[in-house]
């Protein structure tokens, strides 16, 4: 690419805004950047894409993921620390965590964007509400339009850029479990426990401004992203914005982890790009891996009884329906402790994921992904055994 501090003498090099420029170019309506230079780290040869092999983790996998041998792992030369999977869902898993994210995350005790216009109270589903058109008025409606964020766990302070000890609810279980497991696969951190969580809902014009995370007191623990619904453009540099970035492409289920010299490199999303129906996931209407007789890795390991999980029959519950709000309490807690209790809550999701995944419909989920991008990117606040008291 060209000097672009050519001709300006008041900018020194070294200091010179690269990144901002690149954030620019594929940001650009007028004309279209060329997307040729965009790496699609799944399929690259260039030398300075590698595909890595990871390791036996130590932790047993949550439902939902392809056996962890399978995965296709990539990093880039450019970017140490910096590890791409592509889609390590099994077919119709996806669905599990989107569910999550339009519509369990942005209830209450969690925090939106929506909190500001809207007063939310326990129990208030923006999803549910969104959906219904008989009983509320058509601004209910777009409520779902017009949800661009949610904070989880510790909740970020966008203005202040701080956690504080009483901005904080539960972080939910499952997906701390989950990001603990990808950790664990890439050989990370033993120690890693997810504390906070941005979740931001991308519209097709939305862009993510060059910015580096680093709120959080532990700057060394990973940070954890999973791509769901319309592809995007992630360009990612190192921690000076004089480097050009490297622009990758992210896709439905693609999860990213930042650790290392990673963990505190300038990135940004400049661009969501159009994906067509016909080329996500579900296109193929396909149904929950299980389905197919397929006796997969991930079997192995299941032991519950999923007919009867928190004290509930499974057998009479259709989450389709919407009966699921006695599951709350189960899904929305924290990871349990003490191992016994969290072997225990292990059957327990493992049965949740599973009868979720086979008796909800997801359809409206699918559809509102043909307009929106959803990220849920995962940190850890804290040092291993340190709060606010210790910082
Ligand atoms: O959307 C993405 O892929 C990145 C999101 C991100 O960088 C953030 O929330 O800090």
């Amino acid at each position: 690419m060209a000097d672009k501090t050519a001709g300006d003498p008041s900018k020194d090099l070294q200091e010179y805004d690269i990144f901002r420029d690149s954030f620019k170019y594929f940001k650009k309506k007028k004309p279209p950047p060329d997307l040729s230079t965009v790496v699609e780290l799944s399929t690259s040869d260039s030398p300075e894409v590698e595909r890595i092999s990871v390791l036996q983790p130590s932790l047993p996998p949550i439902r939902g993921l392809q056996p962890w041998q399978d995965w296709k792992v990539f990093c880039h030369k450019h970017m140490p620390g910096f590890f791409y999977i592509r889609n390590p869902f099994l077919s119709g898993y996806q669905e599990y965590w989107i569910r999550r994210c339009i519509q369990d995350f942005p209830c209450k005790p969690n925090l939106c964007n929506l909190d500001a216009h809207i007063e939310l109270s326990d129990g208030d589903n923006i999803w549910e509400l969104s959906q219904s058109s008989d009983t509320l008025s058509s601004q209910d409606k777009t409520l779902v339009d017009r949800l661009r964020w949610v904070t989880l766990g510790y909740h970020h302070n966008w203005d202040t850029k701080l956690y504080t000890a009483d901005r904080h609810s539960p972080f939910p279980a499952d997906l701390d479990y989950v990001s603990r497991y990808l950790v664990d696969v890439l050989g990370l951190s033993a120690s890693f426990k997810a504390e906070a969580a941005i979740i931001n809902y991308y519209h097709m014009d939305s862009t993510l401004a060059p910015h580096s995370d680093h709120s959080e007191f532990n700057l060394e623990a990973p940070l954890v992203s999973f791509s769901f619904g319309q592809s995007a453009i992630m360009l990612m540099g190192t921690t000076t914005k004089a480097d050009e970035p490297v622009p990758v492409f992210l896709h439905s289920g693609d999860i990213v982890v930042m650790s290392g010299a990673s963990r505190l490199a300038y990135h940004a999303v400049p661009r969501i790009i159009s994906t067509a129906a016909r080329l996500l996931p579900w296109s193929k209407a396909e149904k929950p891996h299980s389905e197919k007789g397929t006796c997969s890795h991930h079997e192995q390991i299941s032991t519950s009884d999923s007919k009867n999980v928190g004290g509930r029959d499974w057998s009479q519950c259709d989450s389709s329906a919407g009966d699921d709000t006695l599951l709350k309490p189960f899904i929305n807690s924290e990871l349990p402790q003490n191992s016994e209790s969290q072997l225990e809550w292990f059957k327990n999701i493992n049965s949740y994921i599973d009868e979720s995944v086979k008796n909800s419909n997801f359809e409206l989920f699918h559809k509102y992904l043909q307009q929106i991008r959803i990220n849920m990117n995962v940190r850890q606040v804290f040092k291993p055994g340190e709060t606010f008291q210790d910082t």
